[in-house]
């Protein structure tokens, strides 16, 4: 079994995650990690907070001379930020640091709800470890992944399809193009004339203190067919990719596939055609499905696209109340992002091929890189010949 937890203030001394279950013998290296890093922090509608940190990983355990050793692999991305909050969010016992203790929450963040649920009277107990600050340390954590992926030819990929209701154009793109585009564009959009549009729509909201949301799509390709199952309603990979999904912070709706389109069309419409040939096998002329039918992998590629909601921390702030004295307020200014769409989508690059990870730990399993790709390879002789 794979899994992960995680720990970590977003102003605190940093963000860690052990990962449990990583095979021995994987080779590894921050460099793999850290150009996920490094993606995620760019963007255009990035705040200022993005030019204190240059967040990269160091292991603390589980990782020697580039290669996994099959123990606990622990993660540590540091936050340069923790210089300026030392008395701010020291651990030791002590009085507030009373000017930046929060009361006002900020509608559509998790301030409210979890000042309630906490008891906490300083908002900034909930917001510290609420932040998708948290996003950084599940971007080191999916770099593992990918890494596993990697040895069986899968890779995932994501873009930007939607900016506040601009939208892009994928037409006769190829996955591999159309995820090269969008690394050549600011709002990781691979359609030049919709970025430009996307970018002027943040800047549009940036001048009137106002923030946007959009959708991104996540691709894995090559996957086997035979990950996930039916059997047992949590075992559905579809499912658990969703999961995977709507747990990155502000995220409203995933879709699989056509997704919502295929609501709207009839059977004929939707259902990918089976076919058969001597050399290939089974195949499907066209992929609505997203490389899911019954909750188990088909073989084409998985398509995944998730929908941002904007960002919760408006300088022009939306009517609150102040917990403490019941007065009516204007949410708390924090120092915020105006848009983190083209980040959200390394994000989800990242939870999605640690889902992936876990499922081929789980179908494959072995205790050794060796060993799975032994398993794999007999697996994939058996479906050839099905
Ligand atoms: C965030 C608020 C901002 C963002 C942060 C998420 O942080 P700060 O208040 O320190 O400027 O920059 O995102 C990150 C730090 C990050 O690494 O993505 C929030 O409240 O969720």
């Amino acid at each position: 079994m794979l899994r992960y937890l995680n720990g970590g203030e977003s102003h605190g001394k940093g963000l860690i995650a052990v990962l449990e279950g990583m095979l021995a013998g994987l080779p590894l290296t921050v460099d793999d990690i850290d150009r996920d890093l490094s993606r995620r922090q760019k963007g255009y509608g990035r705040g200022g907070r993005m030019r204190i940190e240059h967040d990269r990983v160091e292991f603390l355990s589980g990782v020697r001379k580039g290669k996994t050793l099959g123990t606990p692999i622990t993660l540590l991305v540091k936050n340069r930020d923790w210089e300026n909050w030392k008395d701010i969010m020291a651990p030791e016992p002590g009085p507030p640091v009373l000017e930046k203790v929060v009361t006002c929450p900020r509608p559509g963040h998790a301030d409210l709800v979890g000042a309630i649920k906490y008891n906490h009277r300083d908002i900034r107990n909930v917001l510290e470890k609420a932040s998708a600050r948290e996003t950084a340390i599940r971007v080191a954590v999916g770099g593992v992944a990918k890494r596993l992926l990697g040895e069986f030819g899968m890779q995932v990929y994501s873009y930007t399809m939607e900016i506040g209701g601009v939208n892009a154009s994928l037409d006769g793109l190829t996955t591999e193009q159309a995820f090269q585009q969008a690394e050549a564009s600011e709002v990781r959009c691979p359609d030049a004339a919709g970025s430009v549009k996307m970018v002027e729509r943040i800047r549009e909201a940036k001048h009137k203190g106002d923030t946007l949301g959009g959708i991104f799509e996540v691709v894995v390709t090559n996957p086997p067919l035979g990950l996930g199952s039916y059997a047992q309603w949590d075992r559905r990979l579809n499912a658990r990719l969703a999961m995977a999904l709507m747990s990155i912070q502000a995220m409203k709706g995933v879709e699989v596939g056509m997704g919502f389109e295929s609501a709207r069309r009839f059977g004929s419409e939707v259902h990918d055609e089976i076919f058969y040939d001597q050399k290939t096998g089974f195949m499907r002329g066209t992929n609505n499905a997203g490389g899911l039918e019954g909750g188990i992998t088909n073989g084409q590629p998985i398509v995944l696209r998730t929908a941002m909601k904007p960002i919760a921390t408006l300088y022009a702030p939306k009517k609150s109340v102040d917990i403490q004295t019941k007065e009516p307020l204007e949410a708390t200014i924090e120092r915020s992002d105006i848009c983190t769409v083209p980040a959200a989508g390394v994000v989800g690059e990242a939870v999605v091929a640690f889902e992936m990870a876990a499922a081929m730990v789980e179908k494959f399993g072995g205790d050794t890189l060796e060993e799975m790709r032994r398993n794999y390879e007999s697996y994939q002789a058996y479906v050839r010949q099905f």
